[in-house]
């Protein structure tokens, strides 16, 4: 028998007892390292859950979804608390760049000290300003362009140019100059005409005589100032008649352009009928870094008229995949950065001048251009990044709502035809407002215009939608047992578990859902019922045979003939929501029988 002693001193004998020693050492080192890091770990994850924190972070408006698309869930509604900021700050430009920071698109990291004054100046611009002042308004990017995006040359002699329209209200100056100077870095002499900046009625000192100084030494920019606050779409309207370029290239004022963006917008512009716009990619409103997005989004938007971003049809991923250079159709745009020839621009009717502050412009820019004969579209091979907020930092006078809901009134009322009635039915707030529209000259422009319908839209230009059709079927689907299938209020949907939720009333879009010829369930924001693994989940729409279930008498059936079945647990609220979805055997049970009550869509 060895004994423990026998068997260290043979171990141990001596070079060999030196470097066990060591060892032994060692061990004790790396375990003492791997305390101290979890303790470092529990504390950043401590100070994670300060509601500070969070508020820099996440919040129930916005999410990354599982693609890592940022998706803005919702429209802004109100800034957070803005505070008591003395004067002299809000209006003070504080741009002191740190050599190195943020450079290559890098992001820039604060310290503890620094985090604490950040979050109280967040509220500011809903940016981090403390970061983006410490970037160079010359900052260098990195080039998110695929390879064939960038072996693509062009004719400069060829191309049309552009005058650069960039409106802002109350904008932090590093931001706003980081837009202005990434555009002059980055595009070619010959095709840049003119970079118009248009001041939206800002209140702010240091966009002021500061502002004026700044822009005084640079070649080809002006500013133009607006004597009132009209918001985004008057704006742009000021600056489009100063432009002499061919084509106008909108911008937010606070985006940063890269290496190439002007040329293939120029390209596609100058070529068709189209309102070309660059692929957006992610500025953190944190940290500044710049980041790429998802490679393939389309713009699209919900029942409630919410822009939304969704992945697009599998005929336009298939061409993406075929040629990744060339622009593919988008059935909306995200409104701030596109370029349009300007005398298409202004054949179209421009904008909608009685769109007052933010919001809808989009939707109904995006709209008119299909219906009236145009196009939308999006170049993967012009990149530009813009800072994504989670909260609108500036007033809305009149009260968000309102200043909002007027916008899609008018949209809706326009172009929408039988889905207007749909959505005035479903928000009947919005539908109040209606008729103090004046939009006789837009239903005018597109009496003049000859332009097609909303439907021929929806099976045109974006068939895969998941609105109500004469030939789809809508209403609540009501579990024998209690509860309704539907997505949670507020949610981001996406992969969730199905669960029902509440029956509600007619007009509860929560409880709500189409249901197709085809067998497709589907809920608000393209969400469609999927058997997963072992749970029903709700999935983005697509052309899956796990998304069909087809009405057999009062069940609901699989393709390969499975029931949709309801459980509830009892902690489950029988009448509310809760319980598991799933499909399995056919059998005699009311847990698989479902009510379908038809709700008349408009
Ligand atoms: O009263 C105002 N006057 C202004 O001049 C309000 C705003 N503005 C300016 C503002 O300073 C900014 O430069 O208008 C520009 C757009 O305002 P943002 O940045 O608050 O808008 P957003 O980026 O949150 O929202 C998107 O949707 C808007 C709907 O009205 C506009 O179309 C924005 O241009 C648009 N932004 C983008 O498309 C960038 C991509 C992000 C997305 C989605
Ligand atoms: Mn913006």
């Amino acid at each position: 028998m060895l004994l423990k002693n026998d068997f260290w001193s043979l171990l141990c004998r001596g070079r060999k007892k030196k470097i066990v020693t060591l060892l032994v050492v060692l061990i004790l080192l790396i375990n003492a390292m791997f305390y101290v890091s979890l303790e470092l770990y529990n504390t950043v994850k401590r100070k994670h859950k300060e509601p500070w924190y969070n508020s820099l972070h996440f919040d129930k408006d916005s999410y990354v979804d599982e693609t890592g698309m940022r998706v803005i869930v919702g429209h802004y509604v109100g800034g957070i608390k803005g505070g008591d900021l003395p004067d002299d700050v809000v209006n003070s430009n504080n741009y002191a760049p740190v050599p190195g920071a943020g450079e290559g698109g890098r992001p820039v990291q604060l310290s503890q000290r620094e985090l604490i004054t950040a979050r109280e100046l967040y509220s500011l611009h809903s940016y981090n300003i403390l970061v983006s002042d410490k970037i160079s308004i010359n900052r260098s990017l990195p080039d998110m362009r695929s390879e064939s995006c960038r072996s693509v040359e062009f004719n400069l002699d060829n191309l049309p140019t552009a005058t650069i329209i960039i409106v802002f209200h109350n904008e932090a100056w590093s931001t706003l100059m980081r837009t202005v100077m990434s555009v002059l870095n980055r595009s070619p002499g010959v095709l840049l005409k003119q970079v118009i900046l248009v001041d939206d009625a800002s209140d702010r000192r240091y966009l002021g005589e500061e502002l004026d100084k700044a822009i005084a030494k640079l070649d080809k920019v002006q500013i133009l100032r607006n004597p009132t606050r009209t918001g985004l779409v008057g704006a742009r309207l000021m600056g489009a008649r100063e432009a002499v370029g061919d084509v106008l290239v909108f911008l937010d004022a606070h985006c940063e352009v890269t290496q190439g963006w002007l040329e293939p917008l120029l390209d596609r512009a100058g070529n068709d009928d189209v309102f070309i716009c660059p692929h957006i990619d992610l500025l953190s409103d944190d940290t500044m870094s710049y980041t790429k997005s998802i490679d393939a989004h389309w713009g699209a938007f919900s029942w409630r008229l919410h822009f939304r971003w969704l992945i697009p049809g599998s005929d336009v991923l298939a061409l993406k995949s075929a040629n990744p250079s060339k622009p593919y159709p988008t059935p909306t745009m995200a409104g701030g950065l596109f370029a349009v020839r300007k005398s298409l621009f202004w054949r179209l009717g421009g904008y909608d001048e009685g769109m007052l502050i933010w919001g809808a412009e989009n939707l109904e820019l995006s709209w008119r251009a299909w219906q009236c004969g145009a196009r939308v579209e999006i170049t993967s091979c012009s990149r530009v990044g813009h800072i994504f907020r989670r909260h609108s930092p500036y007033k809305y006078p009149g009260g968000v709502a309102k200043v909002l809901n007027s916008n899609l009134a008018r949209a809706a009322t326009v172009w929408m035809d039988e889905w207007a009635e749909f959505f005035f039915k479903f928000n009947p707030s919005i539908a109040a407002i209606r008729d103090q529209q004046t939009v006789a000259d837009r239903v005018e422009l597109r009496k003049n215009l000859k332009c097609k319908s909303f439907k021929w839209y929806l099976e045109n230009v974006w068939p895969q939608h998941f609105f109500p059709t004469d030939d789809r079927w809508f209403g609540r689907i009501r579990s024998d047992i209690g509860g309704c299938l539907g997505v949670p209020a507020g949610t981001p949907g996406v992969g969730r578990p199905a669960s029902t939720v509440p029956c509600g009333n007619d007009l509860d879009l929560d409880s709500l859902v189409v249901y197709t010829p085809e067998g497709r369930v589907m809920a608000d924001e393209g969400l469609c019922l999927q058997q997963g693994n072992g749970r029903a989940v709700w999935s983005a729409c697509s052309d899956s045979s796990k998304q069909l279930w087809v009405q057999k008498g009062p069940r609901l059936k699989t393709p390969s003939g499975l029931c949709l079945t309801l459980y509830l647990t009892e902690k489950d609220d029988k009448d509310k929501d809760g319980g598991f979805i799933t499909s399995k055997k056919c059998i005699q049970d009311n847990r698989q029988i479902w009510h379908l009550e038809r709700v008349p869509w408009r």
